[in-house]
């Protein structure tokens, strides 16, 4: 009698210790070449996650576009084949056409987890991507049009202008021919004059060396450039609580970082500046004009091929 006691005793002493030993290593790859600040701030992530998940989850960055091509990387996290990307959802509209909304948020990632967007983006998410969508680690960033030939209102009729799917329908709408590339193409289209321009944030241009190919950013920006960190929902499943709740919170410490874009974005205006790169600024109701029709674009883009989830991203998403 004694013994058996004691050793269900030891057991139940024993249990909580058996769940503190799972450690699960995830793999973990980038849409976005190495080289792009992204991917300096998710590795310093991953550091910090496999410092303080010691015995728990560590995350084996594995690289970019060279190990998954850029506009694979959706279809690599839904089927498993990666456990984790940092992405765009204007890289995986192959999984989902609703994954570019994300780009049309007018709140914050912290505003979207208080308002319901952030679950509700995770119901859609689960379902249609096998996806987590975890953490939001790029805001406050407008995109920008760029240019190298001069343009003197919004009509981009005879330019041809690199996008992805974020730019494509308001470009259009602008009269431009487009031609989508990964980022890792656009130096080479620039430098042997494929296009005349590209989209791109208001920062990171530097990165890959395109300021030495870029004469103009026309201003204002429109939208809010997204990269998030995703994750294939089983690999999530698999995890015990414990590493649920370390990962939740290592991907809330992540969005609190946001607050680093807005000096950064700065300081990257006033490089271009010093770069000799000019601003063709459109202004007053041309100026409004031109970021609303970005919005009126971009939502029935969204709306028409996810006419399920828009509506209701639209209104979660945008100011009210
Ligand atoms: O490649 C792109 O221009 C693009 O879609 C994007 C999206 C978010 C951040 C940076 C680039």
């Amino acid at each position: 009698m004694k013994t058996i006691r004691g050793l269900v005793l030891g057991m139940l002493a024993l249990a909580p210790m058996c769940a503190v030993a799972q450690e699960t290593t995830l793999k973990l790859v980038s849409a976005f070449p190495e080289n792009i600040i992204y991917v300096k701030r998710l590795t310093a992530w991953a550091d910090k996650v496999n410092a303080e998940g010691k015995g728990m989850v560590q995350l084996n960055f594995i690289g970019g576009p060279k190990a998954i091509p850029t506009f694979e990387v959706g279809n690599a996290v839904k089927t498993g084949v990666v456990d984790m990307a940092m992405s765009t959802g204007a890289f995986y509209t192959n999984v989902m056409p609703e994954a570019d909304a994300l780009k049309l948020a007018q709140i914050s990632a912290q505003e979207q987890r208080k308002n319901g967007a952030y679950d509700y983006i995770n119901e859609v998410w689960n379902k249609k991507a096998n996806m987590v969508y975890l953490a939001r680690m790029l805001d406050y960033t407008p995109f920008h049009l760029y240019v190298n030939k001069k343009i003197d209102k919004p009509d981009l009729t005879g330019l041809k202008i690199r996008v992805t799917p974020v730019y494509r329908d308001f470009f259009q709408a602008l009269g431009a021919q487009v031609v989508t590339t990964a980022p890792g193409e656009v130096y080479t289209a620039l430098e042997r004059g494929v296009v005349d321009g590209y989209g791109w944030p208001v920062s990171g241009i530097f990165d890959l060396n395109w300021h030495e190919k870029t004469k103009y950013r026309v201003d204002p920006g429109f939208y809010n450039a997204e990269v998030s960190v995703v994750m294939n929902l089983d690999a999530w499943n698999k995890l015990n609580d414990r590493q649920r709740q370390f990962l939740t919170k290592q991907a809330i410490a992540l969005e609190a970082e946001n607050e680093f874009w807005k000096k950064y974005n700065q300081d990257d205006v006033k490089r271009q500046a010093q770069a000799g790169i000019q601003v063709i600024a459109f202004s007053g109701a041309t100026a409004k004009e031109y970021v609303d029709k970005a919005y009126t674009v971009g939502w029935e883009a969204i709306i028409k091929s996810a006419p399920d989830t828009g509506p209701r991203l639209k209104q979660l998403l945008s100011k009210k």
